[in-house]
């Protein structure tokens, strides 16, 4: 079906508050039936202004999924100005409305979910469970911070002073800069413009140049919702144009940011100038710990599921396994088994259980770290190949991928591959394990497989990580717990949770003195 792209948003209908949308035939055609998309600028669907463009791949196939606008500077600035704007009015309508916005957006994307996730398991590649999984976790977020309109709590505490009243809010801070990852294109946007909006911000986004088409299905849902005008923005494009001109932006005093260490860095500096707010969650080395007391059946189906669920694309996947010389071999031979019955192919093939990887970059550089572990004197147990074959070949496949006999010092133990490749560290207690595990410059997740409570609560409380699990995997966080992590990992911010509101908001502190007198702080305070 052929429509014409200014018309798109008043195809929703939030008339009626239900959240029913008119448009759902037409999205679930458009996919297929569209090619060219736009940016989204103050309520309108719009070009670059170069006319530039780039395209979205599907890893799986290399089909082309669709074009879209290539931004410049110009293009981020309308955006900023837009967002400006809107602001003041956005800033203005009361928290609980705003929430009313967010559980009709999470009404949506429920309405949605079966269509956005087929269409991410083509853009971003996972499989189709995984990706019914990465929506669910937005609506949880919609519900969660849809909640937050009525709470927004701040404190009320005594005054050291008679008749006076002291409390402390949380104000807005005006435009937010959202720059998302490709591997979770509908959860992580969600995880950082919900929050925002609640708290009564304005948002410019840039969704990542690998998954564009499910930012803007992100965005038109949202205005579906009835976000108003200006209030949400879309730029696309890449990070050292686009990205660039929002983190240095003087009018987007709050930049959050998913991504590598290294951009990282660059995104702090260029905020620096402007003493922006910037909130990352980087990249992590993530380490599973098994004790020789441990369920090995439970713990490899934990291994499995970190190290290659999302075919090892997550922040959280384990990509270092800590096994008690006791249980290694067991586990090795185990481990390697489960790896080699996992079948490969497109996500939204029913019996697939690993997909691809995002891009051909990306499979070289899992290659790349593969001769790197082999030159290290690492074990390659098994994978450490491009995998091919007829319905693989058009694609970016790369064989689960695990090495043994891991020295914790090795480039492959310490560096993020982001891929499915994990590394086997033998260790002979738990004082080892913890202190291979945190020998590391990140700190996102852990876990610990045992039986034993004291060794579960001294992992729990010696590991450097902000997250850690017993008896689980590293990845599955919720949402309603705060995300993030310790070290190189970020910058001490959090997201998801109520953490995740300390980062769109300033305090503010109130005094109300209805004493009708001068009383002075620390001076008056005997009487
Ligand atoms: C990420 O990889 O950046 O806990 C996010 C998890 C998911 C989110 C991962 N809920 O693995």
């Amino acid at each position: 079906m052929k429509r014409t792209r200014a018309a798109r948003p008043s195809a929703f209908s939030d008339e009626t508050g239900a959240g029913t949308i008119r448009g759902a035939v037409r999205l679930e055609s458009m996919a297929v039936a569209e090619k060219s998309f736009k940016n989204y600028v103050a309520g309108e669907w719009i070009d670059a202004g170069s006319g530039e463009t780039f395209e979205s791949l599907s890893p799986a196939t290399g089909e082309t999924i669709g074009s879209f606008p290539r931004s410049s500077a110009d293009d981020v600035d309308q955006a900023v100005s837009a967002a400006k704007s809107a602001y003041e009015e956005w800033r203005l309508t009361p928290a609980p409305r705003r929430g009313e916005i967010l559980f009709r957006f999470g009404q949506l994307l429920t309405e949605h979910k079966e269509e956005l996730a087929q269409l991410m398991t083509r853009e971003m590649g996972k499989v189709i469970a995984e990706a019914r999984g990465d929506v669910q976790e937005a609506i949880d977020m919609s519900f969660y911070m849809g909640g937050e309109g009525r709470r927004l709590f701040g404190h009320t505490t005594p005054s050291e002073l008679r008749d006076k009243f002291n409390m402390s809010v949380r104000m807005p801070i005006g435009v937010v800069g959202v720059i998302t990852p490709f591997n979770f294109p509908i959860a992580i946007p969600s995880w950082k413009i919900l929050p925002a909006l609640v708290c009564g911000n304005t948002v410019i986004f840039k969704p990542a140049n690998d998954t564009p088409l499910l930012g803007e299905r992100f965005v038109e849902l949202l205005a579906g919702a009835g976000v108003p005008a200006g209030v949400v923005n879309v730029v696309h494009g890449f990070g050292g144009e686009t990205g660039d001109r929002i983190v240095r932006h003087p009018d987007v005093p709050v930049i959050t940011f998913t991504g590598s260490r290294e951009t990282g860095v660059q995104v702090t500096k260029n905020g620096a100038d402007l003493l922006k707010r910037v909130h990352l969650e980087l990249g992590g080395k993530n380490a599973i710990l098994v004790m020789e007391d441990a369920d090995l059946d439970l713990a490899v189906e934990g291994i499995v599921w970190s190290a290659f669920g999302t075919s090892g694309q997550r922040c959280t996947a384990a990509s270092r396994v800590i096994v008690h010389r006791r249980v290694y071999d067991d586990l090795q031979s185990r481990l390697v088994a489960a790896a080699e019955r996992l079948r490969l192919g497109a996500g939204w093939e029913a019996d697939t259980d690993v997909g691809p990887v995002i891009n051909r970059k990306a499979l070289e550089k899992i290659d790349a770290y593969t001769k790197i572990g082999a030159d290290e004197g690492a074990r390659l147990l098994t994978g450490g190949e491009v995998a091919t074959g007829e319905s693989l070949d058009a694609g970016f496949f790369y064989r689960p991928t695990i090495f043994g006999d891991v020295d914790p010092k090795m480039r492959i133990a310490q560096e993020e591959i982001f891929g499915p490749t994990t590394a086997l560290i033998p260790v002979d207690d738990l004082d080892e394990a913890i202190r291979a595990a945190n020998g590391i410059r990140y700190g996102l997740s852990s876990s610990i497989f045992t039986q034993d409570v004291n060794r579960a609560f001294r992992a729990m409380r010696d590991l450097e990580t902000g997250i850690t699990y017993v008896n689980a995997g590293t990845i599955g966080a919720e949402v309603h717990l705060p995300f993030g992590g310790t070290k190189e990992t970020g910058n001490g911010h959090r997201e998801a949770g109520q953490a995740a509101l300390d980062v769109f908001t300033e305090w503010k502190s109130l005094y109300v003195d209805y004493s009708g007198r001068l009383q002075k702080a620390q001076i008056d305070t005997t009487e």
